[in-house]
């Protein structure tokens, strides 16, 4: 495939190398606030951040996953259009401030992740909450499935791994509703890492275990979290399924309103996110794939991960910015 093919295949391939200015921004204006105790406030300055980069890019950009409804969320709101109108239309998931309690107590992995789609292909997903269950790549299709028992899925995963049980650990978000799932998977002996918050960081985690320690996410979380890393998986290889829990008839009504008409179905990585997907996300606060953001004396460093499915590229760049000026 000559270049030109390339880009007409899927999204502009500069588009890989400019969104690294956008979470950077992001993060780097939440980071400023990190461990001040104040959620909000990180979580203002990062979607402001992120939008003032956001409409440099030369795209026509639609916000599907956002900061909220356009009556609740006056920036990045779902359906606002973005970018500077002159480029091709896109979809895009975003999360400026990811765990903006992680940021606000200054814990690991607190992101700035943006996800960008051709136009139609990105799950649009209400904001409900989502189960969830993700691993790695290099296992065979099918080896999870989020109707068996935890236990199951950890043991097929071990099996496939070639190790114990014991060696496995999953990522589960604290929280009491999780209580009998963290119960069934400390009863087959495996080790859990419970986070606060953050499953976008959780869920990408699964793709590198040697240098995250983590092999499996399990429980539910946002479902547009979800999106987001389902967006993450499509790009590094590794395999995802999430129902979304619409348990109230309001709830229902909401997602067929979004065009869900199936309210049990499970979506799958290539469903929720289809066709090409870039992905960027940077560090807020240190974490096990990404540091976060440093600020010398003199420089701010950064550190960004930016995949992109059709080719499954993933780009670390590391940055220090010297014209501080420019934040
Ligand atoms: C997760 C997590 C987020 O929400 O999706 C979680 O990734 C789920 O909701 O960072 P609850 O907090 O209600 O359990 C966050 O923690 C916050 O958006």
């Amino acid at each position: 495939m000559n270049m030109a093919q390339n880009i007409a295949a899927g999204l502009d391939r500069i588009l890989t190398m400019e969104v690294v200015r956008v979470t950077e921004r992001a993060a780097v204006a939440a980071a400023r606030l990190r461990g001040r105790g104040d959620e909000k406030a990180a979580d203002q300055v990062a979607v402001d951040a992120m939008r003032q980069e956001l409409n440099r890019l030369a795209i026509k950009g639609t916000v599907v996953i956002g900061e909220g409804e356009r009556d609740e969320a006056p920036m990045l709101y779902i359906g606002e259009e973005v970018g500077t109108g002159k480029g091709p239309a896109v979809d895009i998931a975003l999360d400026p401030l990811e765990g903006t309690t992680i940021c606000a107590k200054n814990l690991p992995n607190a992101l700035a992740v943006i996800a960008i789609a051709e136009k139609g292909s990105l799950l649009f997903a209400p904001d409900v909450y989502m189960d969830k269950i993700a691993i790695g790549p290099g296992y065979a299709e099918g080896i999870i499935d989020i109707d068996a028992p935890p236990a199951e899925n950890i043991a097929n995963l071990a099996k496939a791994k070639g190790v114990a049980v014991s060696d496995i650990t999953a990522c589960i978000l604290d929280r009491p509703r999780h209580t009998k799932l963290i119960d069934a998977v400390r009863a087959t002996g495996a080790a859990i890492r419970l986070i606060g918050d953050g499953d976008v960081a959780g869920v990408i985690h699964t793709t590198d275990p040697d240098e995250t320690g983590i092999d499996i996410y399990l429980g539910t979380g946002g479902a547009p979290e979800g999106v987001l890393a389902a967006a993450a998986l499509r790009c590094t290889g590794g395999q995802m399924q999430g129902r979304l829990i619409l348990d109230t008839p309001e709830k229902v009504a909401r997602a067929e309103k979004m065009g869900i008409s199936d309210p049990k179905r499970v979506y799958r990585a290539q469903d929720m996110a289809r066709g090409d997907v870039l992905f960027a996300a940077t560090g807020v606060t240190d974490g096990n794939l990404l540091d976060g953001v440093k600020f010398g004396r003199t420089f701010i460093t950064t550190h960004t991960i930016v995949l992109r499915s059709s080719s499954r590229t993933v780009r670390e760049i590391k940055a220090r910015h010297q014209d501080l000026e420019k934040f």
